[in-house]
């Protein structure tokens, strides 16, 4: 960490909550669009980025940018210190037992596709694959992609009509034919929390492996893989408040050892010769190519970041931002709320009756509120609830009660308009 990182870090330090102050520590939410404030709700989509982890990244470039494990010179000395120091970060937070556990990739949907080819080659005609009927495109596709090569079954989880998973449903599913569970710790569209834990040790216990996608579970509570004793997690650094471009497979020392290589190239070898080439060990093997140095670098400011907030106090805050805003969609005419399970993150999806998403999505825009609308790449989600798509408001700590009454005025005022 730089000096200058530490000085913005110490800003959040402030307890009780203080939503403005913490607002100071990311420039970008400080502007007009459209000739309001910036109202930033599509944190789901990408979150933004303290200055601490812009100024990581800046310090890195101006002071130490070089290759990395090179061992050629003091900048790529300090290079690979910093990227290592980064991993150990990750490691550190996750509560991983080691930092060779820790993958860079370049983000959730790679880190997937890492495990899911990998697992295509030994995976048998028959044998089946669980996901859940709400995961996003990047825990799906590859899925089926690897049950195409291998002759294997994707299996699927259902729903309730809350958004969560039907009671029952996974025990039945789980068999002696299972061989990986592949579970969104939280979806994207809905914010339902799975109760994970709890299924890793079931599909443990008839010996399936366990991929947890936390990709928006990281940015609202902490996760420790150990307690979880999921067998891989996979999360990405730009909705984790840090940069574009990379992200993390965590993976027990032991699977990822009988995992194949994903990519070949340079750093993933121990020795190439035309006849044979060898395998790095662990994490490199999985890291062929010059890596996203920087963006490590970065993704480690916003894990300090992250850790110097007090989380209990955030997730508290973001439960009252939720609340508020499921109480405010009641008083909009026609406008359906998409995804109520009892346990979930600060994400609000809804439809309103005679708009399109879309034109919901643009008439915010012009009020200077940014929204995601579509599918948010989950189809077959969209499909359940037989929807195009939906509106989706996904809030982050940083997010006041004041926007979620702006949100909700300005949709009030949508609905007047069109309906
Ligand atoms: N898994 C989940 C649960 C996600 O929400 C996303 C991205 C991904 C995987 C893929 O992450 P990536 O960083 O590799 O692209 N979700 C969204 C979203 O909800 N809106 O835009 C991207």
């Amino acid at each position: 960490m730089t000096q200058v990182a530490t000085a913005t870090i110490t800003q959040a330090m402030i307890t009780p909550f203080d939503v403005q102050k913490i607002r100071e520590d990311f420039p970008i939410l400080a502007q007009q669009v459209n000739g309001r404030p910036l109202v930033y709700l599509d944190n789901g989509a990408s979150a933004q980025k303290p200055l601490s982890v812009i100024e990581s990244m800046n310090r890195y470039y101006r002071t130490d940018n070089a290759n990395v494990h090179r061992g050629a010179h003091t900048l790529g000395d300090r290079a690979t210190a910093d990227f290592e120091g980064a991993r150990e970060k990750v490691r550190a937070f996750l509560n991983a037992r080691e930092s060779r556990e820790i993958i860079w990739t370049k983000g959730t949907t790679e880190a997937i596709n890492v495990v899911a080819s990998g697992l295509a080659q030994s995976l048998q005609p028959g044998d089946e694959i669980l996901v859940s009927h709400m995961e996003h495109h990047a825990n799906i596709v590859p899925w089926q992609m690897a049950a195409e090569r291998s002759g294997a079954v994707l299996k699927v989880i259902p729903l309730d009509e809350r958004g969560q998973l039907l009671e029952g449903a996974f025990e039945t599913l789980l068999s002696s034919r299972t061989k990986i569970l592949a579970i969104t710790y939280v979806s994207n569209v809905l914010g339902t929390i799975n109760p994970v834990r709890e299924m890793i040790a079931q599909a443990k216990a008839i010996g399936a492996l366990t991929l947890v996608d936390a990709a928006q579970a990281l940015p609202h509570f902490n996760v420790d893989v150990q307690q979880l004793n999921c067998d891989f997690l996979a999360f990405s650094s730009h909705k984790l408040f840090g940069p574009t471009g990379i992200g993390v497979l965590y993976g027990k020392a032991n699977c990822l050892e009988a995992l194949p290589p994903y990519q070949g190239g340079g750093e993933m070898i121990e020795r190439v010769t035309f006849a044979k080439t060898t395998w790095n060990e662990l994490p490199y093997k999985f890291e062929a190519g010059t890596p996203a140095i920087a963006e490590a670098v970065g993704l480690g400011a916003a894990l300090d970041y992250l850790n110097a907030l007090d989380r209990p106090a955030i997730e508290l805050h973001e439960q009252n931002l939720l609340k508020r805003a499921q109480l405010l969609a009641r008083e909009v005419p026609g406008m359906h709320l998409i995804g109520t399970a009892e346990q979930k993150v600060p994400v609000v999806s809804f439809k309103i009756e005679g708009l399109h998403p879309s034109d919901i999505g643009t008439l915010l825009d012009q009020q200077g509120i940014a929204i995601r609308t579509g599918h948010h790449c989950a189809m077959p989600l969209m499909d359940f609830f037989a929807v195009p798509g939906t509106a989706r408001a996904s809030f982050a700590f940083y997010n006041t009660q004041e926007e979620v009454e702006q949100l909700f005025t300005a949709l009030q005022k949508i609905q007047r308009m069109c309906c």
